[in-house]
């Protein structure tokens, strides 16, 4: 089967309105695959998305970096997943390590938050990933399976799923998984989709990498058989990203 290329660009806390319109211009000016051939999601700043939204190309589509685990109410500072579908936002980032690690985002919330925003007709990038020291004691199966079994006690359907492994040991910080290791995780989540969800859901579910993705290394990472795609930070922001979009050419 093949699973169509899909790139994201994650903005996280980053940018001004005149960054923003500078970056979504240099996306709309960018020769890009066709969307037969590659998926791609832009996650900006939740403030920023209606300016995003109504700038980007058609063939972009907009994502939000992270929702509320349920209906909405009184959650001062929260987004809900209604919200997003309200104003036709299709994707959102779940899960991301930063929200993991500096907001308290345990595997149970991540997994309601992933149930929830799939019931309400988000597209969900789910991210995992293990810390140096998880890597180091060879945990890194057991965490990123770990994170990935939470999600599948609550939800029923992965159609609507791609999976972000992220190493937190090589986000933003310049250190990337060498294609082996990536391909190694990525196998290894495959594996365990197929045990235990289905063969079927194993071989449509895109798998991408992130962690200091840059065009320099995105070609030999992507050229890897369980690699679908990438989650991008960094580059994201930069003309580069234009690169990264064209990978697989
Ligand atoms: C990992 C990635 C995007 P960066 O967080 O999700 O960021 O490419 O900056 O490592």
């Amino acid at each position: 089967m093949t699973r169509k290329f899909f790139v994201g660009g994650n903005w996280k806390c980053n940018g001004t309105v005149e960054d923003v319109k500078r970056i979504v211009c240099m996306l709309n000016n960018g020769e890009v695959p066709c969307p037969n051939h590659i998926e791609t999601i832009i996650a900006p700043p939740y403030v920023f998305i209606p300016l995003v939204k109504s700038m980007l190309r058609t063939d972009f589509q907009i994502a939000a970096q992270n929702c509320w685990k349920g209906k909405g109410g009184a959650f001062t500072g929260e987004i809900s997943a209604e919200m997003l579908a309200n104003l036709h936002v299709p994707w959102v980032i779940l899960g991301h390590s930063e929200r993991r690690q500096m907001c308290g985002e345990t595997d149970a919330i991540v997994a309601e938050k992933t149930a929830y925003a799939l019931n309400q007709g988000l597209k969900v990038c789910l991210c995992c990933g293990e810390t140096l020291k998880e890597r180091e004691m060879n945990e890194t199966n057991a965490v990123v399976c770990r994170q990935v079994g939470a999600v599948a006690g609550k939800i029923a359907c992965w159609a609507n799923v791609v999976i972000a492994y992220e190493p937190i040991w090589a986000i933003g910080t310049g250190k990337v998984a060498t294609p082996a290791q990536a391909q190694e995780v990525h196998y290894n989540l495959r594996k365990w989709l197929d045990c235990n969800i289905s063969p079927q859901v194993a071989q449509a579910t895109r798998i991408i990498y992130g962690g200091s993705v840059t065009s320099a290394n995105c070609k030999e990472i992507g050229s890897n058989p369980d690699v679908d795609g990438f989650l991008v930070g960094g580059a994201a922001l930069k003309e580069e990203f234009i690169a990264i979009l064209n990978a697989r050419n």
